[in-house]
């Protein structure tokens, strides 16, 4: 009997992968999804724990019986991954309540185990905070891109140093990181001060008139051809309609077109060694999902874009690492 697959039927992993947490499962995938459901950093209202439960949800969405057609450009997108099983669903990591420095340990534990298995992390949130301990994970050097509507770079200090606001002051101090390049910034909770800190130091602070005139394909020449980089995407970065369910949303944001235009250049200009999505906040979201869908999107898409280069493709065949 062919199986139907309705959305609401089954237990959802991403994308209906196969689900396992222990690394002597990961052989032969090629792609790690781990969901880090933690909102402790959130200075607001909380519930982005929801949110890699509720993407995954609307990932099974996607008819998942062909490659997934976009029947605007004609492209097929995850074709291989998808029917071969090269993408699997590491669950969540475990988080240890009231307790964000032992589950930011984890989350480096847990990233770690898939590079070291020879998977790309996708990593789904939970609050921004995540992407500290997520990218401390990584031994090779990067170019960071966040795309965000905020710069999520307080002043770390014995009261405050693992929140939502504090993920890229810890980041740009660490060796592994050779720049950061953060995308759609703008607003009025913004800090002088740390703008004018972050371009001094050699980093780039786009805001919004600029990520306009750049373009796609300006965003991506930001960065040498070729570099090897990590992206974080906070879904705040996307225009405020678009984000019902996103406590942190700000007008005059990127439109959907703008932000997959930009991650489709990066990925055809550059190496993405992994990257995360974060802040869909499911329970302030509006009755159909649109924010976690649109999260399912964001992800999708950006690894489908990925997954369609050349050197990815190569590797993949190779049954090898991409280098
Ligand atoms: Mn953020």
């Amino acid at each position: 009997m062919k199986p139907i697959d309705r959305p609401y039927c089954g237990i959802p992993s991403y994308l209906r992968s196969r689900i396992s947490s222990s690394p002597s499962d990961y052989a032969g995938a090629r792609i790690g999804v781990l969901g880090v459901p933690f909102d402790e950093g959130s200075p607001f209202l909380p519930g982005s724990r929801m949110g890699p439960r509720a993407i995954r949800e609307h990932s099974l969405r996607f008819p998942l019986d062909a490659p997934l057609h976009d029947p605007d450009t004609g492209t097929d997108y995850l074709a291989e991954e998808i029917s071969r099983g090269l993408i699997v669903d590491a669950g969540d990591v475990d988080v240890r309540p009231a307790n964000p420095a032992r589950t930011f340990e984890i989350v480096t534990q847990r990233v770690r185990e898939m590079l070291e298995a020879g998977l790309m992390p996708v990593v789904l949130g939970g609050d921004h905070s995540i992407t500290y301990p997520v990218f401390e994970a990584f031994d090779r050097p990067m170019h960071v891109i966040q795309f965000d509507a905020h710069q999520d770079y307080a002043e770390i200090d014995e009261d405050l140093d693992r929140t939502n606001s504090h993920a890229f002051r810890h980041i740009v101090s660490m060796p592994t990181c050779l720049s950061l390049t953060q995308i759609g910034i703008r607003g009025l909770r913004t800090s002088r001060r740390h703008v004018e800190e972050l371009r001094g130091s050699g980093h780039r602070v786009v805001c919004m008139s600029e990520t306009r005139r750049l373009g796609a394909d300006g965003i991506a020449a930001l960065l040498p051809e070729g570099s090897d980089v990590y992206v974080t995407i906070d879904v705040d970065a996307l225009d405020m309609s678009l984000v019902p369910g996103c406590v942190s949303g700000e007008p005059d944001g990127m439109t959907f077109p703008q932000l997959m235009g930009a991650l489709r250049a990066i990925a055809e200009r550059h190496r993405v060694r992994g990257f995360d999505f974060v802040e869909v906040n499911p329970p302030l979201d509006v009755g159909t999902g649109a924010t976690a869908y649109l999260g399912a999107l964001v992800v999708t898409g950006f690894l489908g874009f990925i997954c369609n280069q050349p050197y990815w493709a190569e590797a993949r065949d190779a049954q090898g690492v991409p280098a």
